[in-house]
């Protein structure tokens, strides 16, 4: 068995679910850390046993000797670390949200496609059981075509204590959250002509809309809501599912609270239950999120030893980010936004 080897940039909140996940890998060792934060670095290197530590990019990759990257910092850092990659030959992987902007997400696509180097954006979400669970469900034909849905994710648990900076951008709940959602549809229900989105904020402590409402005009003739909000406290808090509905030619699909899917036809209705696992090293409600990592990462191996392109490809992302782009655009205008236009 080779040994695929990976160094790991940002040392942050989110970054202990990715090093465990690839501490489940047998196949893939994590050589080398960075973070330009002394203690974060520090504690992460104890935390996994990682003696080859760095404050520097730059540094960590002129040192070298790792097969892939994995980008765990924020937004404002991806660019400039994806073209580190491409100018040193290293594949890579990185944090959603992938961009600022779709200019600088099509440039990060282009120096890495120029590189011949693949390039994942760690767009988890579509990876969770549940979310596998629907598509596999729809896959079966049972409910025909399906020609109306709704991704439907809404909470008040608290994601500033976790990640302050959350509450700071000009940007909140569509480019942190909604990407994930707006993924979701794109997945299940394919690709997007055009939509129309409204937002609001409701909680005064923050800076960027909390509440986002979108209606999404899919290719295929079929219409879809993504509504997702951290404003809504409801009598069961569902932080993080992403609850589904499906209607379509020939039945219906709900993936409800808690994990059950009903699959309904004239025949009558089939519940299961597609609740993820708990990881061993995962805690309740994050599993979900967590296990998800583990799934993606999993996929990353896969197609790096086959010679595979990630379905959450750099290339693929853009149109996930065009989706997040044009929903704050179309808020703001109020108008209908065409989605090939910004592509
Ligand atoms: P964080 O601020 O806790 O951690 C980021 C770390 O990166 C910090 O320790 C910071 O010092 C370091 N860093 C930033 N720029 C750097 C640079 N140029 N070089 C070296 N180190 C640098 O952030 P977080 O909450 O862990 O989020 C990180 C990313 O993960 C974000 O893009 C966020 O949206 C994403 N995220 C994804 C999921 C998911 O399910 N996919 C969940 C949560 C967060
Ligand atoms: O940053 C977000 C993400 O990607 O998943 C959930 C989250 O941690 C808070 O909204």
């Amino acid at each position: 068995m080779t040994t695929i080897k990976g160094a790991l940039i940002g040392c942050g909140f989110f970054a202990v679910n990715q090093m465990h996940g690839w501490a489940d890998l047998d196949d893939v060792e994590i050589v080398a850390i960075c973070d330009r934060d002394p203690a974060r670095l520090h504690d992460m290197g104890e935390r996994f046993n990682i003696s080859r530590r760095y404050d520097d990019a730059a540094a960590l990759f002129a040192d070298g000797g790792f097969d892939f990257v994995d980008i765990a910092t924020t937004v404002a850092s991806h660019r400039a670390l994806v073209e580190m990659a491409a100018a040193n030959g290293v594949p890579a992987i990185c944090q959603k949200p992938f961009a600022r902007t779709l200019d600088d997400a099509k440039a990060m696509v282009a120096v890495m496609n120029k590189a011949g180097l693949p390039l994942m954006v760690h767009e988890n979400f579509r990876w969770q059981t549940p979310i596998r669970a629907v598509k596999a469900a729809l896959e079966t034909g049972a409910i025909g075509t399906p020609f109306w849905g709704r991704f439907s994710f809404r909470s008040a648990f608290d994601v500033f204590s976790g990640q302050p900076y959350l509450a700071e951008g000009q940007r909140f709940i569509i480019e942190d959250l909604g990407i994930h959602t707006l993924d979701i549809a794109r997945f299940i229900l394919g690709d997007v002509e055009s939509l129309t989105a409204r937002t609001r904020r409701v909680n005064p402590a923050i800076k960027g809309e909390d509440a986002a409402t979108i209606l999404l005009d899919h290719t295929s003739g079929a219409t879809s809501i993504v509504d997702v909000s951290y404003a809504s406290r409801l009598s069961q808090e569902l932080f993080p599912q992403t609850l589904v509905e499906l209607d379509g030619s020939a039945g219906s699909l709900r993936l409800h609270a808690d994990y059950r899917l009903d699959v309904t036809t004239k025949e009558g209705t089939t519940t299961s239950d597609v609740s993820p696992t708990l990881l061993p090293w995962a805690s309740r409600p994050w599993h979900n999120i967590q296990e998800s990592v583990a799934a993606i990462q999993e996929h990353w191996r896969d197609c790096l030893t086959q010679g595979k392109a990630p379905e959450t490809s750099g290339a693929d992302n853009l149109k996930t980010l065009a989706l997040v782009e044009a929903s704050y655009r179309s808020a703001e205008t109020r108008e209908c936004v065409d989605i090939e236009a910004l592509l």
